[in-house]
């Protein structure tokens, strides 16, 4: 459903070369002039920069850069992913406030996003770097129709909608590092942390974090990650818009994410594997028992790693220290 809002920013970007009268507004909209005025002002609040002219009428002069919920929503292509859009501009995680929600009754498709987490989780306690503004820090909240043991397909999924989206946007092809870092020139550009609440025989909900740094700088990154980590912005030489990229990731996650609920895990293996890191290539592998090398050759559906050991024998491992 489009809200008076909604229709209101559609006019206006239709009419960015020209001015459109607050008469022609009100008549479009059907609300009074008074009220299209007040929903200017609403606009600027949210860091739309928007000339009046007496007599000649309205034009934006500048989108925000700032993120916000209404923001956010607006233009966003989606049925259902982000109908419960959630903005803070500070939290210690998206991921900790999303599970939160979700242990409440917060509805399928709910997105936490914030410009600033003070205590970004990776996974098993390590730390998340997110940098006021300048990354995609956000937490989508999902209900899929999946046995636990399938969770970690939804993690696959993600990550292939980020390197899509990375891919289509910027031209530039990233790699998915197994289990799920998105690298870009061997940086890691994103992770994705996924944890969820299950019954014996069907997933409550699963709580999908997604970090991709955005427009950071690389003396923005602390030091110890300085050399492991990077940007979009570092990569393709562009300050990119915020809210345009999670509107591109929503929209591509909510499609892939009903291809996957309606037709199986197929088709996100094999892009999976088109984008993974080093398959075919022979690494070395430590497990607390072993060591040995081996060669990748792609995933299981259950999210596992396959390999093939020199003697030929295949193995699949759920968990090991890969020397890249
Ligand atoms: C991950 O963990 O890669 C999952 C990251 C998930 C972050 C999102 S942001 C929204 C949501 N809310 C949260 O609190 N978390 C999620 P892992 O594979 O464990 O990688 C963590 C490691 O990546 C760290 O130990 C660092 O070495 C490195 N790292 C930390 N911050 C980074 C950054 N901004 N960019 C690249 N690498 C980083």
């Amino acid at each position: 459903e489009v809200t008076t809002r909604q229709h209101l920013i559609a006019l206006l970007e239709k009419n960015i070369e020209d001015y459109i009268s607050g008469q022609d507004l009100s008549t479009k909209l059907e609300i009074s002039r008074t009220a299209v005025w007040k929903h200017m002002k609403e606009l600027e609040k949210d860091g739309y920069v928007i000339e009046a002219v007496p007599r000649k009428g309205y034009k934006i002069i500048d989108f925000p850069t700032k993120v916000s919920a209404n923001t956010l929503q607006w233009g966003l292509q989606t049925n259902w992913l982000g109908n419960h859009f959630i903005h803070r501009e500070t939290v210690d995680s998206t991921q900790t406030m999303a599970l939160q929600l979700a242990s409440t009754g917060a509805e399928h498709g709910t997105v936490v996003i914030a410009d600033e987490q003070t205590a970004g989780r990776g996974r098993m306690q390590r730390n998340w770097h997110s940098q006021k503004e300048q990354g995609i820090w956000m937490s989508l909240i999902l209900k899929p129709p999946l046995l636990p043991n399938q969770a970690p397909q939804v993690t696959l999924l993600a990550a292939t909608v980020l390197a899509d989206v990375i891919n289509d946007y910027l031209k530039i092809r990233p790699a998915i590092k197994w289990p799920n870092d998105i690298l870009i020139n061997d940086k890691k550009v994103a992770g994705i942390l996924t944890e969820m609440q299950a019954e014996q025989d069907q997933i409550q909900y699963v709580v999908l974090g997604i970090g991709l740094n955005v427009n950071q700088t690389e003396a923005m990154f602390p030091t110890e990650i300085r050399e492991l980590a990077t940007s979009l912005k570092m990569e393709s030489k562009k300050e990119l818009n915020r809210t345009e990229l999670v509107q591109k990731i929503l929209k591509t996650f909510e499609q892939s994410y009903e291809r996957f609920v309606n037709n199986g895990f197929t088709d996100i293996k094999e892009k999976w594997e088109s984008y993974g890191y080093k398959l075919g290539e022979s690494v070395v592998i430590t497990t607390p028992k072993k060591q040995w090398s081996t060669v990748l050759e792609g995933i299981e559906s259950d999210g596992a790693l396959r390999v093939m050991n020199e003697d030929g024998t295949r193995q699949t491992l759920y968990s090991a220290e890969i020397k890249w």
